[in-house]
């Protein structure tokens, strides 16, 4: 069963909203504090908007990206380095949160599982998030773990949208095709968001754009 919802590429967004979005990243960014239990979350107390993915899709790299920091969000080569919620403070308005990778095979299997627990209580138990951004590898597509993921999503009602990352690695054609893909495969999800961003850390592309829609969205 498909919802009928045709999905598009994200539009550029007008230049009010790409000067809020320029305004709320270029402000002060802070590391709150890395958790690993729903106990230790902040107080749900402003709007915030996460990152979630399969390991090494490019979370990290995205945060520090959006907030133009080298550093700030720990990005590395070895995957599932990210193990824990990690909240950054953006002014005093929002959160921003990088989670831990999933899908990761090599972290002992017990280790694996809590996180995906946590990851789990999380996305579908936090008052406050606003919208996940589940990235996803332009090379690669919607796997069969970011289905599980979008399928929770769904089941919680917490509204995600589709970034591509890496869009530099892949050529024009591969780009109309994995738009396609994704297309298709959310067509099945009741909480996809209609537009998908196609971003690279690397190289800047639709960095300014994710920064208008999370300033705009709340
Ligand atoms: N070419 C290119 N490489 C990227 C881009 N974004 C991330 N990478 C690389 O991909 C690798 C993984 O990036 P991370 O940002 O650490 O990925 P992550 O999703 O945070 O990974 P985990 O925390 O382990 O789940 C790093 O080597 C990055 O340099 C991009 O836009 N373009
Ligand atoms: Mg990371």
């Amino acid at each position: 069963m498909t919802t009928g919802v045709p999905f598009t590429l994200a539009e550029t967004p007008d230049n009010a909203a790409l000067e809020t979005g320029r305004l709320l990243f270029c402000g002060p960014v802070e590391f709150v504090k890395g958790v690993v239990a729903m106990s230790g979350l902040p107080p749900a107390d402003r709007p915030e908007v996460c990152f979630a993915g399969r390991s090494n899709v490019g979370k990290s790299s995205l945060i520090n990206a959006l907030t133009n920091r080298k550093n700030l969000a720990r990005a590395s080569n070895t995957p599932g380095r990210t193990q824990e919620i990690n909240f950054f403070a953006l002014g005093e308005t929002h959160y921003l949160v990088d989670l831990p990778g999933y899908g990761y095979a090599e972290a002992p299997l017990a280790v694996v599982a809590k996180w995906q627990a946590l990851l789990k209580s999380y996305l579908a138990g936090r008052a406050s998030l606003r919208r996940v951004f589940v990235l996803v590898d332009s090379r690669h597509g919607i796997k069969d773990v970011d289905e599980e993921i979008l399928k929770l999503m769904d089941r919680s009602a917490v509204a995600f949208q589709v970034v591509l990352t890496k869009v530099d690695k892949i050529s024009l054609a591969q780009k109309e095709a994995v738009i396609e893909q994704v297309k298709g495969a959310l067509g099945k999800h009741v909480a996809a968001y209609p537009e998908i961003i196609l971003t690279s850390s690397e190289k800047g592309d639709g960095i300014e754009v994710l920064r208008a829609v999370i300033a705009t969205m709340m």
